[in-house]
């Protein structure tokens, strides 16, 4: 008989690994959370406490056992007994409709073929092998044959259960999909490799495949990997379902993510009309697709359709044009930005990539040239994915011509001359010309006139161009000196227009002080941040007279910004701009310093959909903000609680789905009146 605090134990252990079990599949498979994550890693402690202590309590399928097995000297060789397929490809409708139309003839069927539409992740093929439900090894692909043993790395993956979620697993079952870094994770790897000077990933493939191929697990545990499944291999104990979708939702009902786009299409015309949905959607997803599947969805008529060499007959990869392409560097120029900042930009040989023809793309910064090796002259590779600017990522070597020329980075300011310095810490040059460089200045002036600044219609980048150029303004502070008649002699300027003018810079004259804060545009002060600082303050004097300690209080604000703000103040030229601003009758309501009172909301995230009758977006949401709370774009498990008005869509299937609080226009009305808005 095992001691009682043995069994205790035991049964504590076994009831936090069903615990965690149950807190990944929410999170991953159905996308709908229950804790929080500092929550899940406390009863990850709890286990490892445990487990630590009592290590006969350690099992295969531990939530524990993610990470932490010693490094490997190689990968074993894995051979897959059901052969890991690969897929033909097509590059147009027509040869997708040749496709369905050789399906019809081999099955000599008339009637409309169900396919099922799946994105294609640009990512590593992988296979998981699950006995008796639990993760026993996962393998590349390799040759389709054979592929390397990464069992230990697929492990560390959060989106992978250990164990399937199923009272009666079969004997065996092997799963087949593509393990990707999303986008965010990818920019985040790279981010964070320039930082320290190394080398960066070309795509979030190459980083995937980088991670995956990692002997020590530990480093494929801090990549953010995910994985989407879309079939089977080896399957013993399960009887397979009637068709490809049936399987699929069995994936997910274990506990294995499957991707939430995948549609069942009735027949050719609808792949075609999915391809069109998702061509336009790419670029908003979170990770890189390269194309669409198109499987045939009955199991049985895959069946007799069988596969050719390697591929299957039964199935297709529509793809998307590249998001890579190569090109001619042909020139690089330097951009100044307003914080000074100068980045290198790439001119181009116009080339089409990602959808759109690209002529310039960034080289972000002196270390990342020198990283590149790149010469104008070269061949380069460059990506454009998702709404990022596009990127050059390599640089073709064996292609570089004799007279390819070495990339000076500017010692001098292009625009002004001033000196460009590195500042200690920093990756990025700066022209350490402040606003006497008329880039500079330029930036500062739009930033400042923009909408969520002082929001001066009419200002926009030619006539601010022409205003500078032709010393018509040099700071902010001259707008508000501007004369009607040199304004209307500017090139594409008249009385009226110029006019117009002067009237939206006389009515941004009153304004908010977040706005104004917003618009000074002082280092790291986004619009988050200036309200913050605002409501904190109450008061441009009471913020003026902050020091970094107490700016420090303020939510949003740590030692860099408040680093910033100080500096800012205790500029003499930003005084004198800032002095000559109020001069010219910029004015706004003070505020009262917030109080905790005065901020019940204060730390919450709320979102607004749909249409509310009684008042605007922009009312409630500034009505939002006053309480404290943050007003979202997007529901997340950290949204507390969502506003929706007749016609919400999505958002409020999302908040409903993950048992965030919805409330009603009513209630919402009646939580502001509570607040004593009305
Ligand atoms: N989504 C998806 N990707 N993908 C890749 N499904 C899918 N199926 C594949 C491959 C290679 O192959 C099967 C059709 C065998």
């Amino acid at each position: 008989m095992q001691p009682q605090a043995d069994r205790d134990a035991l049964s504590e252990a076994e009831r936090l690994r069903r615990q965690l079990h149950e807190h990944n599949y929410r999170y991953y498979a159905l996308d709908d959370p229950q804790i929080t994550d500092a929550e899940y890693d406390s009863l990850l402690r709890r286990l490892q406490e445990l487990e630590q202590q009592f290590p006969q309590l350690r099992t295969a399928d531990s939530p524990t056992q993610r990470v932490g097995v010693a490094p490997l000297a190689e990968f074993e060789t894995v051979h897959h007994q059901v052969p890991m397929l690969s897929l033909d490809n097509a590059f147009s409708d027509d040869e997708v409709l040749a496709f369905d139309r050789r399906i019809h003839d081999r099955l000599n069927i008339q009637d409309d073929i169900a396919y099922v539409c799946e994105p294609k992740l640009d990512g590593v093929a992988v296979s998981l092998l699950y006995k008796d439900g639990v993760l026993v090894q996962g393998a590349t692909r390799g040759d389709g044959s054979a592929g390397e043993n990464i069992t230990a790395n697929v492990r560390t993956i959060r989106s992978i259960p250990l164990r399937l979620q199923t009272e009666k697993p079969p004997a065996q079952f092997e799963v087949r999909g593509e393990i990707y870094l999303p986008r965010a994770g990818f920019e985040r790897i790279n981010a964070e490799a320039r930082e320290r000077g190394e080398k960066t990933f070309v795509n979030p493939r190459n980083a995937a495949a980088g991670s995956l191929r990692q002997l020590d697990s530990s480093i494929t545990a801090s990549r953010p990997l995910s994985l989407f499944a879309y079939g089977t291999g080896l399957v013993d104990g399960w009887a397979l379902p009637d068709s490809h979708r049936q399987m699929l939702d069995q994936l997910r009902q274990w506990g294995l993510p499957v991707n939430p786009l995948i549609e069942v299409a009735e027949g050719v015309s609808g792949c075609i009309a999915y391809y069109q949905r998702l061509v336009s959607r790419r670029d908003g997803l979170g990770y890189d697709i390269d194309g669409i599947v198109y499987k045939v969805n009955n199991l049985a008529l895959q069946q007799r359709l069988g596969f050719v060499s390697r591929a299957p007959r039964w199935a297709i990869a529509r793809k998307f044009p590249a998001q890579e392409a190569s090109t001619r560097l042909l020139d690089v120029e330097f951009q100044v930005g307003r914080t000074g900042a100068v980045t290198p930009v790439a001119r181009l040989e116009p080339v089409f990539v990602g959808g759109v023809t690209v002529s310039n793309a960034t080289l972000h910064n002196r270390d990342e040239i020198g990283r590149l090796g790149a010469r104008i002259g070269d061949t380069v590779i460059i990506r454009r994915a998702g709404d990022v600017i596009p990127q050059v990522v390599s640089v073709v070597l064996r292609e570089r011509p004799e007279d390819a020329r070495e990339i000076q980075f500017p010692r001098q300011c292009p625009v002004c001359g001033s000196p460009v310095e590195q500042v200690a810490g920093e990756v990025v040059m700066r022209c350490s010309g402040g606003l006497v460089c008329a880039a500079q200045r330029k930036q500062a002036i739009r930033h400042f006139a923009s909408r969520k600044a002082m929001d001066i219609d009419g200002l926009g980048d030619k006539l601010i161009e022409q205003l500078v150029d032709q010393g018509l303004i040099e700071s902010v502070a001259d707008i508000y000196r501007l004369q009607l008649e040199p304004l209307a002699a500017l090139e594409r300027m008249a009385q009226k227009s110029a006019q117009n003018l002067l009237d939206a810079i006389k009515k941004s004259r009153q304004t908010t002080l977040p706005r104004f804060l917003y618009a000074l545009g002082v280092r790291e002060v986004g619009e988050a941040t200036a309200r913050a600082l605002a409501s904190h303050f109450g008061s441009l004097e009471n913020l003026r007279a902050a020091t970094e300690m107490q700016l420090q209080e303020v939510g949003d604000v740590g030692p860099v910004v408040a680093h910033f703000v100080r500096e800012f103040f205790d500029n003499e030229a930003s005084q004198k701009v800032v002095a000559e601003l109020q001069a010219a009758g910029i004015h706004w309501p003070d505020m009262e310093p917030a109080s905790a009172a005065d901020q019940p909301l204060a730390g919450q995230t709320w979102v607004l959909t749909g249409t509310l009758e009684s008042l605007s977006r922009t009312e409630a949401k500034e009505k939002l903000l006053k309480l404290g709370a943050k007003v979202a774009g997007t529901v997340s498990a950290k949204t507390d609680c969502v506003v929706a008005g007749p016609g919400a869509g999505s958002k409020l299937t999302k908040a409903e789905s993950l048992g965030v609080r919805v409330v009603d226009e009513q209630a919402f009305l009646a939580m502001l009146r509570d607040n004593g808005l009305s």
